[in-house]
């Protein structure tokens, strides 16, 4: 059903049915595209604002990127239509819309294409898509082969809806000059400003043929007609009747008639994509619409993918972890730096992790990304909600509501940094923000933390305003009094972080603030939050404690637990409380859960998040941002490899049918969310949001890195420690770091402490210093059984 290919650069699903909308994914910097196994796809572009240009038949809502999109008949999609003209029997590639089994289906992911080949009726439909590096449009070969043996008479006909573009003004016609379909629109505006702020914008869609068609259409009613996408009255004609239409919802339909010997083939291309005017979609067809010009692009385009590779190669007995390791973590974990969630204000929080992730594939982007960020910080210390990537950009969804954890998250992140590169010298840095005030990025993370250290209440606990790290918590302190215990908690931690590089930067007064400053939040959190066994979620603007052994819903939260460990909160005695808890109340065969039980109805004392579907996003799910924050501080804690490993391989589906079924996702990314409530709702619960945008990505690298290898740097080198899951006895490692390459050889083996041996000799400490750029180390490890 479902298995990797091409040495792990592709993977390749046999069916349409029964994980209907797992789906493959294409980036470049301006656009993304998310495409289904049958057909159905997602794509936005920037101009510098997302926008669409092929969009669903109604009216559509401007909003982020969703988790668990519906597609249903009329969704956008790319899809080809075969029908035996003497027989009339029709089927569709790759499912959709005619929904007809095949005698044989592959759809085939891979980094840099996404494939279909479906055989049905004597006839093989081959269809590949891909995208240029730089510019925004969709590459399509379509290729037919006779595989009955036999002359046939058959019709070809893509056909790539184009949707409901604008309520002010739509049309398509064929424009014969371009060999192609041209929808142009108005995007729908009221106020006068907008005008000029749109009138550059791209509101024109083109399907453009490399080979002139016998026949097209541009009316999405005339094409479909009486029979429906199933059957679609214009394929009942002679040919499609060369249609336009004038305030009516545009398609794209082209048709091939053909007369094949057998084994004859046929190879077409096509571009889709949005254009502002004629003559662009001219220079775009002159420019890619050959075979020459698609190859090149696609060698291009593997290239641009290429150098996402990342910092780690793994060989472990979990061949299904290392395919993922190896080929499509890093580029996810490069998709999120490459682009930002194609955002043009992405929250401060997923801006610094994200790029957080982008330090072990190119690390400068990352020192940019701290460059961008402190330059946008308030003149109080704080940070903005989100940071703001381009000319004319504005804080716009969720970024409107004020959360008060930005600032915890540039010590997390800088964290990474430094240990990647030993680049102190961004600290040095001096940047001037808007408001006028200038210092180093030194100054700035004080500021930040300095600020934290205010935004707290007279217990010493951090307020939340309306949310901290989970978004839709958004009523705990609205009334301007609630406090977070994780925030308080993430503080102490950014804290301690601080305190160390300070000490590192020659300023042991500074450290000493933070330190206290942390243990003070450490303080008051045992102080007002402990509950026994775990710790509370945080306390209301009326008093109220939450997250505690009385609460029938939200009794428990992952966050809390998480981070008491990371901050030192958790004396030993108390996490060895915690983890059977978290354990007992938290795990799920998908993954641990952000907390439970969920919630089944609104606190309003604790906000949104209580609305939203028991088990779903953070209600409960297997929150994996949440869940890889705890992976990460079970390997910084130590001795919790076999916690740690199991919940990291459930981040990931797979590898039994059974669970590549419920979950419904391909292995080659992480989503946001698996549905929780396994207790409650057993037929939804692992349900995957199938959605790739997700902080989870970064810590997931770092642990796998870090962690599980147990290769990070300091400031002089590389330390060595790696935590094995106890089922294993050895793995071999390579790890690109500081410019050399480590091939590492580690077993267990009966040592007291992890022994590194490099060449003949057994180095003083598990950690190579003096590194040097473009050597290769080949070390052998042991680590203690
Ligand atoms: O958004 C994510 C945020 O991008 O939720 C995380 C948060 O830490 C990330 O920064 C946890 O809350 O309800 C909402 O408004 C939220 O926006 C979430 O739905 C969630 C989105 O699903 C992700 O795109």
């Amino acid at each position: 059903m479902l298995r990797p290919t091409h040495n792990g650069d592709r993977y390749e699903l046999t069916s349409p049915t029964v994980m209907p909308k797992a789906a493959g994914f294409l980036w470049n910097q301006q656009m993304m595209i998310q495409i289904t196994c049958r057909g159905f796809a997602t794509a936005q572009f920037m101009q510098p604002e997302p926008a669409k240009y092929a969009h669903a038949p109604n009216i559509e809502a401007k909003t982020f990127m969703q988790p668990e999109q519906n597609y249903y008949a009329h969704h956008p999609g790319r899809f080809v239509y075969i029908k035996d003209e003497e027989t009339g029997q029709l089927f569709s590639a790759p499912y959709e819309p005619v929904r007809s089994q095949a005698d044989r289906y592959v759809f085939s992911v891979g980094k840099s294409d996404v494939a279909w080949a479906v055989e049905q009726n004597g006839l093989r439909v081959e269809m590949v898509m891909g995208l240029p590096t730089h510019d925004v449009a969709e590459l399509w070969t379509i290729k037919l082969t006779n595989l009955s043996g036999r002359p046939r008479r058959v019709s070809v006909t893509p056909y790539f809806p184009i949707g409901f573009m604008s309520w002010m003004n739509q049309s398509a016609e064929w424009s014969e000059d371009l060999v192609g379909v041209v929808a142009s629109s108005v995007t729908p505006y009221q106020k006068a400003s907008e005008y000029f702020k749109n009138k550059y914008i791209k509101d024109k869609t083109y399907f453009i043929c490399e080979t002139r068609p016998d026949s097209w259409e541009a009316n999405q009613q005339t094409f479909e007609g009486e029979g429906g996408l199933h059957n679609p009255s214009g394929l009942q004609q002679p040919g499609l009747s060369c249609g336009d239409a004038r305030y009516e919802t545009p398609t794209a339909a082209v048709q091939y008639r053909l007369s094949l010997n057998a084994g004859d083939e046929r190879e077409y291309r096509f571009m889709f994509g949005p254009a502002y005017d004629e003559a662009e979609v001219r220079s775009m067809r002159d420019r890619y619409l050959s075979k020459a010009a698609f190859a090149r692009t696609a060698a291009e385009y593997a290239a641009y993918q290429d150098r996402g590779r990342g910092c780690l190669r793994i060989e472990t007995p979990d061949k299904d972890l290392d395919n993922f390791v190896n080929n499509w973590l890093p580029r996810q974990v490069y998709y999120h730096g490459d682009v930002n969630r194609l955002t043009t204000d992405p929250q401060t929080r997923n801006y610094l992790q994200d790029n957080m992730g982008m330090n072990y594939i190119k690390p400068d982007v990352a020192r940019r990304a701290f460059l961008t960020a402190v330059a946008q910080q308030e003149a109080n210390g704080s940070m903005p909600d989100g940071i703001l990537l381009s000319e004319g950009a504005e804080l716009k969804y969720i970024n409107q509501i004020p959360h008060t954890d930005h600032c915890v998250w540039l010590p997390v992140t800088l964290d990474v940094y430094l240990a990647e590169t030993g680049d102190y010298g961004l600290l040095k840095e001096r940047v001037r923000t808007p408001n006028g005030d200038s210092f180093t990025v030194f100054e700035r993370f004080s500021r930040a933390m300095d600020w934290l250290l205010r935004a707290r209440d007279d217990r010493g606990l951090s307020y939340i305003a309306q949310g901290d790290w989970c978004d839709p918590m958004n009523m705990v302190g609205y009334k301007g009094r609630g406090v977070s215990g994780w925030l308080t908690l993430a503080t102490a931690y950014a804290l301690n972080l601080w305190s160390t590089v300070c000490e590192k930067e020659g300023r042991p007064d500074l450290a000493k603030i933070y330190s206290a400053g942390a243990q003070e939040c450490n303080d008051a959190v045992n102080e007002h939050l402990w509950d026994g066994d775990w710790f509370a979620r945080g306390i209301t603007d009326d008093d109220v404690v939450f997250g505690i052994k009385k609460d029938p819903e939200g009794r428990i939260w992952l966050n809390p637990q998480t981070w008491a460990m990371l901050s030192g909160a958790a004396s030993s005695a108390q996490i060895e409380k915690m983890l059977p808890q978290v354990d007992s109340q938290l795990s799920t065969p998908y993954g641990v859960l952000m907390f439970a039980p969920p919630y089944t109805k609104m606190r309003e004392d604790v906000g949104r998040v209580t609305q939203k579907a028991i088990g779903s996003a953070e209600n409960g799910a297997v929150y994996n941002h949440a869940g890889v924050f705890y992976i990460y501080s079970l390997y910084e804690l130590g001795g919790q490899q076999d916690r740690a490993y199991t919940l990291l391989r459930q981040l990931l589906p797979g590898p039994s049918d059974a669970d590549y079924r419920q979950r419904g996702q391909l292995p080659i990314y992480i989503p946001n969310y698996y549905r929780g409530a396994w207790k409650e709702f057993p037929r939804t619960a692992g349900r995957s949001s199938q959605l790739f945008n997700t902080g989870t990505v970064s810590w997931a690298y770092r642990c796998f890195v870090e962690g599980l290898c147990g290769l990070r740097g300091d400031p002089e080198g590389l330390v060595i420690n790696p935590q094995l899951p106890s089922s294993w006895s050895a793995i071999k490692v390579t790890r690109l770091f500081r410019g050399a390459t480590f091939q590492l050889d580690i077993r267990r083996a009966d040592v007291a402490q992890v022994t590194v041996k490099h060449g003949n000799r057994i180095l003083p400490e598990a950690r190579v210093t003096n590194i040097k750029e473009g050597e290769t180390y080949q070390l052998s490890v042991l680590v203690p059984e």
